[in-house]
């Protein structure tokens, strides 16, 4: 049908935007089968380390080893009454919060943590899954898998059945940012490595790359990046890349995801909490996307200041798809400024957001949050091009936002979505 007047398109895109299932390529969520890596329920969600750092802030008082000594449900009865109580809810952390409680049907005139914590009593982790994934309307997440962690490690080798809602994607931070003491794991896992990456060393960590690859089907390899990181670079990092990363996204035909601009522990105290952020240099992604252009490169960036840059490389390089409002970006005002210059730039070609969510109650949020910002956009950039003299089908409407959600992802992996193919 064709969109025939404004109020029409504004209801059929929001809608369509609020509606369309989504592939939510990076999250810290897992499958049941992975047992306690799994966070879920108001106690995990009260205690998410963005909402750690917003108490301190209004608690000078608190000694940061007092709070590290709690036990999560203290933490949370403080988290609530600090932020919840005493303050009004309306940083974008604690927004969320309010919007999950009310997604799952809670009253939230009684603001009794207690009365919402009985609700989770009597619900299994399976159905609780199921649950969130159907209302918050995701088909499939993608996981955060790391093969440096023992307890990890051993769910793999248990060889559960896969859920193919839980996707794979193998993260390598240790291998890329502390090589010095990351080497001794691939020994413990039986890999001939050096920390002078003599005799086999290149050779073994490819090995241990390829078989994480084959263990885990990961869909990309991912590390997140400090702002000063550097390409090309005389470091471990450097050869790392160049040697075995590389070569072994190249063969196995999936990207490898650069989330760059991390600053780790500025304040360690805050232990989880305690990550900043810091601008990076541009040239280290224009060149890395350059020299390999038959490797696909996934990127998200932290800082606001590169946003801009980012799009415009991308623009160069269709080898190089970017992604999301990460972290300290994953807020209204940034969202929408950020997903309209993307708009602007690259049309459909981004991934305009993945949730990053830890707790999996906070997909119902993070989703519902973003998708009215993406539709709002969207909307705008609908109505120039029909003020240009363009006419529109809701069938037109309905692909560019599938693509927004999920389908520019799975083009770029060279993939079909499974979960389409489920559906047929
Ligand atoms: O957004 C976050 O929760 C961060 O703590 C990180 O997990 C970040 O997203 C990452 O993947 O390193
Ligand atoms: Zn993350």
């Amino acid at each position: 049908m064709t969109i025939h007047s404004k109020e029409h398109l504004h209801s059929f895109v929001t809608e369509t935007v609020r509606n369309t299932q989504v592939t939510d390529i990076h999250t810290h969520l897992f499958a049941e089968s992975f047992g306690d890596l799994l966070l879920w329920g108001v106690d995990d969600l009260l205690t998410y380390h963005y909402l750690i750092a917003e108490t301190f802030r209004f608690k000078p008082e608190l000694s940061y080893d007092a709070f590290w000594a709690m036990s999560k449900q203290e933490q949370a009865d403080l988290i609530w009454k600090t932020l919840f109580i005493e303050h009004s809810p309306y940083s974008e952390a604690c927004r969320g919060v309010v919007t999950v409680l009310n997604r799952l049907g809670f009253d939230l005139s009684t603001r009794d943590l207690n009365t919402y914590r009985e609700y989770y009593k009597n619900v299994s982790a399976k159905d609780y899954i199921s649950r969130i994934l159907e209302l918050a309307k995701v088909k499939t997440v993608v996981m955060t898998n790391d093969p440096f962690d023992s307890f990890e490690r051993e769910k793999w080798s248990q060889n559960h059945p896969q859920d193919p809602r839980f996707l794979a994607a193998l993260r390598i931070d240790p291998l890329l940012n502390a090589w010095d003491t990351s080497w001794t794991l691939l020994v413990e896992q039986g890999y001939e490595v050096k920390p002078d990456f003599s005799g086999n060393t290149i050779s073994e960590i490819r090995r241990f790359l390829n078989d994480w690859i084959a263990r885990i089907n990961p869909l990309y390899m991912a590390v997140s990046l400090p702002n000063d990181f550097a390409y090309p670079e005389d470091s471990s990092r450097g050869r790392i890349i160049d040697e075995c990363i590389v070569p072994v996204a190249r063969e196995a035909n999936i990207p490898f995801a650069m989330m760059i601009g991390v600053k780790r522990q500025v304040n360690p105290s805050l232990k989880g909490a305690g990550d900043s952020l810091g601008k990076s240099d541009i040239g280290t992604v224009e060149r890395i996307v350059s020299k390999y252009q038959d490797v696909k490169f996934l990127v998200t960036m932290l800082s606001r200041e590169n946003q801009h840059e980012l799009a415009v490389t991308a623009r160069k390089n269709r080898n190089l798809l970017i992604f999301g409002c990460w972290w300290f970006l994953n807020n209204p005002s940034l969202i929408e400024e950020i997903t309209r210059m993307r708009f602007e730039l690259l049309g459909g070609s981004i991934i305009p957001q993945h949730s990053d969510c830890r707790i999996i109650d906070q997909l119902l949020y993070k989703w519902d949050h973003s998708r009215e910002i993406i539709a709002k956009v969207l909307f705008e950039k609908y109505d120039d091009l029909l003020a240009a003299g363009w006419r529109l089908e809701e069938e037109e409407i309905q692909r560019d936002v599938d693509d927004l959600l999920g389908g520019t992802f799975w083009k770029f992996l060279g993939k079909p979505d499974p979960a389409a193919i489920a559906a047929k």
